[in-house]
């Protein structure tokens, strides 16, 4: 299984390096060590794909023809086909055999002695509560039991996420949380209760769960919910009125892709990034642009499904309302009041979006991000509305995110280790990038915490007083991650704290539905939307 230790998905700062032990002298040597480690695991991990890219690329010709998606998947139709012959009990029975069988033989018994050997007695009770976890489901008296085992490991294994500041430091803790969430999910759909269910599914998957490891999990639930569902409709089908209230209340949600005309919200384009023809060919992106980590705008694709489908967000909502989604809310500079949350899609849509699309943003309005969330994992279905783009490595990346907001998010200028093609699906986005080779001048963070998304949210030299204050540190520090941001906000540069800034030569673009760009890994970038925004990019 090769998802055990690996470090994979979006991190809900769970992943970092740091921990309570750090002050125990004799175990500052092993740190060092496993730092050192980490760091060259991490070096691997993060410059490998590129390297093997540039090599895939060049012996590759492009593909023919392309229908290759992100997600291997089938759709429903297809799905309620096949299982005309569908028994519900075997089908549990065959998800129960799953856990007890090959996870607990892959990592699951791994997992329960590595946390029985921990010194800390509430870890220890974690092995306690994995091993029944993973026992076979066989008497009812043992199911209540199983449930609180995995209630209680799910409860302590939040805790020492959200509260300690070390985070989930061992592969342990979320091996333990994916096991008792999918576990608990099998109780709560024994007792009935799909959408609880379906909601430990979701947060397993948002905490690092790899989506083919949950998939048959959720399969089994999408089924079940859509057959009550299907009851459900057709009793109240009958009621026009309400049919035409939702028709109304429904049009607030359509994005309606108009760039807005306010000059201090769309920034003028002084240097505008190069961009191909209409009939550039892959060779030519190959040969001018890639092999030269030049970045580029790439010829549009509006055809895509998802460009015209998913700007009317009710058909998010009203096929995946429910699913829980990771959100980043506030501003990225205002660290007193950014957090992260849980929400049901729907809360997303209505709460956030909707009162965006109506006001059509202002720089003061509420800014949430559904951020580099590799949302296709979880919910498959929705990667039938794209595919693969041409220009990605021969059709091979390594992860596809969404990153659906409201107007006015900003991802301060950074730089990534992966080569990416990032396409806009609707809305806008204003894109501003510099050359690696600008580096000098770019005044990079010195972050030595890892995380995926981090930012730097004030200068070292800034803090006083109440700045110190220890909870403030470490979330600067978590936001701070890979030391690869800048410290320069690019749109309004203090040039007397960051002279040599102004010797940095910024590339512009703006894109809006079906644009694409390609960023070379190392290649600084700052991302602001102008509008509610839709965007997807595949990593490589
Ligand atoms: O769209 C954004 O806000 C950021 C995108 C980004 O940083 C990326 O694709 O690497």
């Amino acid at each position: 299984m090769p998802w055990r230790g690996v470090n994979e998905g979006k991190s809900w700062n769970i992943s970092s390096l740091d921990g309570k032990e750090r002050e125990r002298e004799r175990e500052r040597e092993r740190e060092r060590v496993f730092l050192v480690l980490i760091v060259f695991i991490h070096f691997v991990a993060r410059s490998a794909p590129t390297l093997r890219n540039k090599q895939n690329m060049a012996q590759n010709p492009p593909p023919t023809k392309h229908h290759r998606r992100v997600v291997d998947y089938c759709s429903d139709e297809e799905e309620e086909e096949e299982d005309e012959e569908f028994v519900i009990e075997e089908e549990l029975n065959k998800l129960s055999a799953l856990i007890e069988t090959s996870l607990a033989n892959a990592f699951g018994f791994a997992c329960c002695d590595e946390l029985e050997t921990d010194e800390n007695p509430e870890t220890k009770r974690l092995s306690a509560h994995l091993r029944l976890i993973l026992t076979p489901l066989s008497s009812s008296s043992k199911k209540e039991e199983m449930k609180v085992a995995c209630e209680e490991c799910l409860t302590a294994l939040w805790r020492v996420l959200r509260d300690e500041s070390c985070g989930w430091d061992k592969p342990t803790y979320r091996e333990c949380f994916v096991l008792s969430s999918l576990r608990l999910s099998l109780c709560k759909l024994l007792e009935g209760n799909l959408q609880e269910a379906m909601e430990c599914l979701d947060t397993a998957l948002i905490l690092g769960c790899p989506g083919e490891m949950a998939r048959p999990f959720v399969r089994l639930l999408e089924k079940l919910m859509r057959r009550s569902a299907g009851g459900r409709n057709r009793a109240s089908s009958n009621s026009l009125v309400k049919k035409q209230k939702v028709a109304t209340r429904e049009k607030a949600l359509v994005v309606d892709n108009v760039l807005p005309s306010s000059p201090s919200l769309v920034p003028k384009i002084l240097h505008p990034l190069e961009r191909m023809n209409d009939s550039a060919t892959w060779e030519e992106f190959k040969v001018m642009y890639f092999n030269k980590d030049m970045p580029v705008q790439l010829p549009s694709d509006k055809s895509m499904p998802c460009v015209e489908k998913w700007r009317d967000l009710a058909y998010f909502k009203e096929r995946f309302g429910k699913r829980l989604i990771p959100l980043e809310v506030g501003k990225y500079d205002d660290v007193e009041n950014w957090k992260e949350e849980i929400v049901p899609l729907e809360v997303f849509i209505d709460e956030h979006l909707a009162p965006d699309i109506l006001k059509k943003g202002d720089k003061n309005s509420f800014v949430s991000y559904l951020a580099q969330h590799q949302l296709f994992e979880q919910i498959p279905q929705l990667a039938m509305d794209f595919e693969i783009p041409r220009w990605c490595n021969a059709g091979q990346f390594e992860r596809c995110n969404i990153w659906l907001g409201t107007s006015n998010t900003i991802t301060p200028c950074h730089f990534d280790s992966y080569d990416n093609i990032f396409g806009q699906v609707f809305g806008y986005k204003f894109v501003r990038l510099y050359l690696e080779s600008d580096s000098q001048f770019m005044y990079k963070s010195g972050g030595d915490w890892e995380t995926t998304r981090s930012w730097n949210v004030k200068d070292d030299d800034d803090r006083d007083g109440d700045d110190n204050s220890e909870e403030k540190e470490t979330k600067k520090k978590f936001r701070n991650a890979q030391g690869n941001i800048s410290r320069v906000d690019v749109e309004a540069p203090d040039l007397e704290k960051f002279p040599e800034f102004a010797k940095a030569t910024p590339m512009d673009v703006i894109l809006g539905p079906g644009d694409f760009i390609y960023i070379p890994s190392r290649t600084w970038h700052y991302v602001r939307s102008l509008t509610v925004s839709c965007s997807l990019n595949f990593l490589f």
